[in-house]
């Protein structure tokens, strides 16, 4: 004799896996959709020698970060690279280190991540005149540039990428970030407050001119901006006071993307 609980379990159980086939069916789009929410794709761009490739290291906890911070060839990105974040409850992000020198690569980075599968957000980094100066490829000599020259390299380069971005935040949706990293903090300490409003928007600066452009054309409620400084290391060990402010600075940042992705 049947019970009518066992008659109903057996009911839910066709259900479950009729559920699940259906789940089946649909799985490589959900599986997209859940990554693209746990794990966002950040495209990480600027000039080259502003700290790209340091600051994607620390964000993914990367220990190569320190591994070139003393002597050794110190050298651009020739590719585009990928680091990804995880967290211990599977959050985190895929960033996307966009080569600083102009070259192919470069191009075809910007394509890829602005266009052909666009990000989630932008992490675009400036080092308020900073940049390690470096050589174009296949020429000798020391490399060198005036904080001027830096700064006016630094402008060039952000219309580049606010273009694509403004192509992007028209294209879709949803709402684009933004978050401006203006790294090498520790290299400026007493300055950081006056270069955070050089590259803030609506600060009447080049930089600033730039960004209310951008967001004039994407659309305000398209696209959210912060403007953020960090460090990614420090010029020295014998102080531990600024090794502790880039580290405070860095879990700023931290924090600040982890609410622009949802993760808290
Ligand atoms: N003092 C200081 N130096 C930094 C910081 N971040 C990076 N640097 C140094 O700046 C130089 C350039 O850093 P990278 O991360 O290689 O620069 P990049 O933006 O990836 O450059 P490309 O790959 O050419 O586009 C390196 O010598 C780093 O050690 C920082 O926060 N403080
Ligand atoms: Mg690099």
């Amino acid at each position: 004799m049947q019970s009518p609980l066992r008659h109903g379990r057996a009911a839910i159980g066709t259900t479950i896996a009729g559920g699940a086939l259906a789940a089946l069916s649909q799985a490589p789009e959900r599986a997209s959709r859940l990554l693209r929410h746990r794990y966002p794709t950040v495209a990480v761009t600027g000039m080259t020698g502003v700290g790209k490739t340091r600051l994607a290291d620390r964000l993914s906890r990367r220990a190569s970060a320190e591994s070139s911070a003393e002597g050794g060839p110190d050298v651009g990105s020739a590719v585009m690279e990928r680091r990804t974040r995880r967290d211990a409850r599977l959050r985190g992000y895929r960033f996307r280190v966009v080569p600083g020198e102009n070259a192919a690569t470069r191009l075809g980075a910007l394509d890829e991540l602005f266009h052909d599968e666009p990000v989630d957000g932008v992490l675009h980094v400036v080092a308020n005149g900073h940049a390690t100066p470096r050589r174009t490829a296949g020429t000798t000599g020391a490399a060198s540039a005036t904080r001027e020259q830096q700064l006016a390299a630094e402008l060039e380069d952000w219309s580049i990428t606010a273009h694509r971005i403004a192509g992007m935040a028209v294209r879709r949706e949803r709402p684009t970030w933004l978050v401006i990293a203006v790294t090498k903090a520790d290299l400026f300490a007493d300055d950081v407050d006056a270069a955070v409003h050089y590259y803030s928007p609506g600060s009447g600066s080049p930089f600033g001119d730039k960004l209310d452009e951008l967001r004039a054309l994407a659309g305000g409620a398209k696209l959210s901006i912060d403007v953020l400084p960090v460090c990614a290391q420090t010029g020295g060990r014998k102080s531990s006071a600024p090794e502790q402010a880039c580290t405070d600075l860095l879990g700023r940042l931290e924090l600040r993307l982890a609410q622009l992705s949802g993760h808290v």
